[in-house]
């Protein structure tokens, strides 16, 4: 049984559950402490860049966190989330995405959706491991704030959710609760869905998307690299360092 690095959890056992399931909750992975300072810049952050358009959809979310405080540069790179991804997707694994989503009190829709970049593949989707999709409790996750619907097995239906029924409840799906400091992994493929906040209190979650370097990613984290100063050998890996990138073909013979 492989564990993580503070050897409180096997990596094995979540893998096997979000290869079964299509989705997995890890609890403990950073303390309520730790949890609780993540949120704190984030608040700083939600306030700065509030516009109009949040308070009339009741939610918003927060791009380029990478460059916006250390501390997220520290969550994207976790050893247990790291490890993980590794063995899922490979050893050359790369994040796609990084950005902080944040439900306010009144927000009331459901849009069932797989992630990046299953929006547009052809379906039958192919079989392997794309992407991976990583949420980090800030918040407490309740029933009544808006925890995420997850649709389990949804992985393997190998389609996207038909749009007729994408806006409502699916009969099924499961709510996703659980203490700040806990993280979801979930495969790309499986459909899940922000739900209502009917408390009076927002409820924020981190979302890293993770892929091979192959593929495109769906935000610009070599952009994000480049601002960073000194980042460690695995930060510059999972921000696309050592991307493929497009060159031109020549003529070696
Ligand atoms: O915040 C949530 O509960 C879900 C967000 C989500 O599904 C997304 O941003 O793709």
């Amino acid at each position: 049984m492989e564990t993580s690095s503070n050897g409180k959890h096997d990596v094995a056992g979540i893998i096997a559950e979000l290869d079964e399931r299509g989705y997995c909750v890890i609890p403990d992975v950073i303390s309520i402490e730790k949890a609780d300072q993540a949120r704190t810049v984030l608040e700083r952050l939600l306030a700065e860049e509030a516009t109009e358009g949040t308070w009339r959809t009741r939610t918003q979310r927060v791009a380029r966190i990478a460059v916006k405080d250390p501390i997220f540069v520290e969550l994207m790179a976790h050893p247990l989330i790291h490890s993980i991804w590794k063995q899922y997707l490979d050893e050359d694994v790369i994040c796609s995405t990084w950005t902080a989503n944040t439900n306010y009190p009144g927000y009331n829709r459901h849009g069932w959706h797989p992630d990046f970049p299953f929006q547009r593949v052809n379906q039958p989707w192919p079989a392997d491991n794309v992407s991976g999709q990583t949420m980090w409790l800030l918040d407490d996750l309740t029933v009544e704030n808006g925890g995420t619907g997850i649709m389990p097995y949804s992985h393997r239906k190998g389609h996207r959710p038909p749009p007729e029924i994408a806006s409502q409840w699916i009969e099924g799906g499961e709510i996703l609760t659980g203490q700040r400091g806990s993280v979801m992994v979930m495969s790309g493929k499986t459909w899940h869905t922000a739900r209502p906040n009917t408390t009076d209190k927002p409820r924020s979650v981190l979302l890293g998307m993770y892929t091979r370097p192959f593929y495109v990613t769906q935000e610009d984290m070599r952009a994000q690299l480049a601002e960073l100063d000194s980042p460690t050998e695995v930060v510059q890996q999972l921000m696309g360092a050592n991307q493929w990138q497009p060159g031109v073909v020549s003529n070696n013979y």
